[in-house]
């Protein structure tokens, strides 16, 4: 593999790792403000986010390059409501699509047939990704600061689980 591209990997498996912080971070937020259904939700998208920082590991292992593991850089820890909380997460994942995009145009580049097959479940993936983060945000919108409304989605969320690993 070229170092250009081993280096995109490795950059994207420090951002996926990143993103596990991050919602880690929207985690402890929601327990902390008792809306432990969001938690649960922030939950599994962290432990999602460490099934996609593998799914790097393994690739970059099986094309025998070199695995870096620098520092994740420390999250933001306080948000101002759930609202604030999610539209973050969705402003993440449009970032995170952009990079994936990046690194599937690198792929192209360098005629890495093996890299672009993989990349492209990324490139699916991140559709539902942001398409799921901008739904919690516009129904939060339309509970529109009611507790009730609030409440309902919170039992909603708490119920995600997650799924075995693609
Ligand atoms: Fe890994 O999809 Fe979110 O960030």
């Amino acid at each position: 593999m070229k170092k250009k591209l081993e280096a995109a990997l490795n950059k994207q498996l420090n951002a996926e790792l990143g993103s596990a912080y991050l919602y880690f971070s929207i985690e402890a937020y929601f327990i902390s403000v008792n809306l432990n259904g969001f938690a649960n939700w922030m939950h599994i998208q962290a432990q999602e986010e460490m099934q996609h920082a593998m799914k790097f590991f393994d690739f970059l292992n099986d094309r025998n390059a070199a695995v870096s593991l620098p520092a994740i850089p420390a999250p933001k820890s306080t948000w101002k409501s759930p609202l604030e909380a999610f539209q973050d997460a969705y402003k993440h994942e449009q970032k995170i699509s952009k990079m994936i995009n990046d690194l599937m145009d690198l792929a192209t580049k360098e005629n890495d047939h093996a890299s672009r097959t993989f990349l492209q479940w990324f490139v699916e993936e991140q559709v539902e990704e942001e398409a799921t983060a901008l739904g919690i945000v516009e129904q939060i919108k339309l509970a529109g600061g009611s507790s009730g409304a609030l409440f309902i989605l919170d039992r909603e969320l708490g119920q995600r689980t997650l799924g075995p690993a693609e």
